[in-house]
C-alpha cells in the first residue's frame, strides 16, 4: 500500500468498524431476542439459516480483539450497542448489558483507542417489532429512551456517536426489498420506516444533546447509481435509485425535504403530517458519516413503481459480486459536501470488501483487499486536495463476522476468523496497514 499517515492531514483518524449482532454473540449476557434471531429462524432468509447467536464470541473475547485494534495502529474503533442487549424487552434495562458496554468502553480507553459508538445496527428487540417496529411512529420515543439509558452510562467517554447505522438498510432493504429483517415487501411499511427512521435519528440526537454530549453524527450508506445505457429512461431510473438510496436521507437530515421523484411513489403511503417532523429530523449534527462499497448500473423495468432494475456491470467484482468503483467514493465526498453539508466534517465510516480468504502456512494473503483500500484512499486524498473536509476513514471490518443474510461466507475482515475454533489470524492487509499507520 503506497501511503502512510503523512499523506493525510494532521489529526486524520484511521479506524476499524464492527457491529454488535455481527460479532458479539446474541445468546450471551442476558440479551433479548432481536429481529435477526427470528428472521434467521425462518427458512430461506439467511444462508444455511445461520444467525448471530455466537457470532465470533466478541462478548467474551473483546479484550484480545481490542488488542488487535491497538496493534494495528488504528485511532478509532467504531462499534455498536445492541438495543436488545441493553433492553431485552425493548423497555427495561438489563444491567448486564450496560455493564458489558461499560467494560468495552474502558478497555478501549485503556488502549488509547477512541470509542465511536453507533446506537442501532439493526438489533430491534422483538417486543418492539410486535408493536409494529419501524412502522410505528412511537418507535422514535422508544428509541430515545434506549438512547438515554445507554448514553447515561457510557456517553461521558465516547469520542463520537451516531444514532442509526444506514437508514436505507433499516427502511428500504428491510421493508421494501425484504432482504433484511423483518423481511417485508410492503410499500406502506416502507414509507413509514423511511420517515420514522429519520425521526428516531433526530430524537436520539436531541436526547444526547440534553445529556451534554458532543461530536454526534449521522451514518448513511451510499451507492453510486449510473444509467445502464444512454437512454433517457435509464437516466431517469438511475436518478430515482439515487433518490431512494442516497438523497432521501441527506435531504431529510440536512435540508428538511425529501426528493420529489421518490415522493411520487411513497407520497400516498406516508404517515400523516410527516412534514411537521422536519424540525426534529434536521436537529444539527457535528459530522456526516459515509459508508461506501460500490456502484450500481440502473435501467428501467416494467411493473409497479419504482420500475427499475440493476444491470450487471463490467468492472472487477468482489466476492459479494459488487463492482469495485473507487471514483464513487470521490463522487460522494465531493457531492455531499457541495450539495448538502458544506464545511461539516465528513468521515468514511465504512469501506472494504469480502474475499474468499484462507489460511495457508499460518498466513492469509488478501491482495484484492489491499488494492481496494489503496484505491479508495486515493479517492479520499483527491477529495481532501479539493478542500473537502474529510476527517477520517474506517474500514469494514476489524474481523470476519456474520454477514447478515449471507451468513458466515463473506469475509470482510482485516483479521481472519476460523468460524469453528474462533481463532483470529491477521491477514496481510492488516499487517500492511499496521506498518503504514505507525505514528
Ligand atoms: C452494512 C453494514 C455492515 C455490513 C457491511 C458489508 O453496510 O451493510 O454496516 O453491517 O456487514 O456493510 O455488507
Amino acid at each position: 500500500m503506497l501511503f502512510t499517515r503523512k499523506d493525510f492531514p494532521e489529526g486524520f483518524d484511521f479506524g476499524v468498524a464492527t457491529s454488535s449482532y455481527q460479532i458479539e454473540g446474541s445468546r450471551f449476557g442476558g440479551a433479548g431476542r432481536c429481529q435477526w434471531d427470528d428472521f434467521a429462524a425462518t427458512p430461506g432468509n439467511t444462508k444455511n439459516a445461520e444467525n448471530g447467536s455466537i457470532a465470533v464470541d466478541h462478548y467474551h473475547r473483546y479484550e484480545s480483539d481490542l488488542d488487535l485494534v491497538a496493534a494495528g495502529n488504528f485511532d478509532c474503533y467504531r462499534f455498536s450497542t445492541s438495543w436488545a442487549r441493553v433492553m431485552p424487552d425493548g423497555f427495561t434495562v438489563n444491567p448486564e448489558g450496560l455493564d458489558f458496554y461499560d467494560r468495552l468502553t474502558d478497555a478501549m480507553l485503556a488502549r488509547g483507542i477512541k470509542p465511536c459508538a453507533t446506537l442501532y445496527h439493526w438489533e430491534l428487540p422483538v417486543p418492539i417489532l410486535d408493536r409494529g417496529g419501524w412502522r410505528n411512529r412511537d418507535i422514535a420515543d422508544w428509541f430515545a429512551e434506549y438512547t438515554h439509558a445507554i448514553m447515561s452510562r457510557i456517553g461521558d467517554r465516547m469520542f463520537s456517536v451516531a444514532p442509526i447505522n444506514e437508514p436505507w438498510c433499516v427502511a428500504w432493504l428491510s421493508h421494501f426489498l425484504g432482504y433484511h429483517a423483518p423481511g417485508l415487501k410492503d410499500i406502506r411499511a416502507t414509507a413509514r420506516a423511511m420517515h420514522h427512521v429519520l425521526l428516531a435519528h433526530g430524537r436520539a440526537i436531541q436526547t444526547m444533546r440534553d445529556l451534554g454530549m458532543t461530536n454526534l453524527g449521522a451514518v448513511f450508506n451510499f451507492e453510486w447509481a449510473d444509467p445502464a445505457d444512454h437512454s433517457p429512461e435509464a437516466a431517469e431510473k438511475a436518478a430515482l435509485y439515487d433518490g431512494i438510496y442516497n438523497r432521501w436521507f441527506l435531504g431529510g437530515v440536512f435540508r428538511g425535504e425529501y426528493p420529489a421523484n421518490v415522493l411520487e411513489g411513497l407520497g400516498p403511503h406516508m404517515p400523516d403530517r410527516w412534514q411537521d417532523d422536519f424540525p426534529t429530523i434536521t436537529t444539527p449534527v457535528d459530522w456526516c458519516g459515509l459508508n461506501y462499497y460500490t456502484r450500481k448500473l440502473i435501467g428501467p423495468d416494467g411493473g409497479a413503481w419504482p420500475g427499475l432494475k440493476e444491470v450487471e456491470g463490467p468492472l472487477e467484482k468482489t466476492l459479494m459480486g459488487w463492482e469495485i468503483y473507487p471514483e464513487g467514493l470521490y463522487n460522494f465526498l465531493t457531492r455531499t459536501a457541495r450539495e448538502y453539508t458544506g464545511t461539516l466534517p465528513l468521515i468514511v465510516t465504512e469501506n472494504g470488501l469480502a474475499s474468499p480468504d484462507v489460511i495457508e502456512n499460518g498466513t492469509v494473503d488478501d491482495p484484492q483487499r489491499s488494492a481496494y483500500i489503496e484505491k479508495h484512499l486515493q479517492s479520499v486524498r483527491r477529495a481532501i486536495a479539493e478542500g473537502i473536509p474529510v476527517k477520517g476513514y474506517y474500514l469494514w471490518s476489524l474481523m470476519d463476522n456474520y454477514e447478515w443474510a449471507c451468513g458466515y461466507e463473506q469475509r470482510f475482515g482485516l483479521v481472519h476468523v476460523d468460524f469453528d475454533t474462533l481463532e483470529r489470524t491477521p491477514k496481510a492487509s492488516y499487517h500492511q496497514l499496521a506498518q503504514n499507520l505507525r505514528r
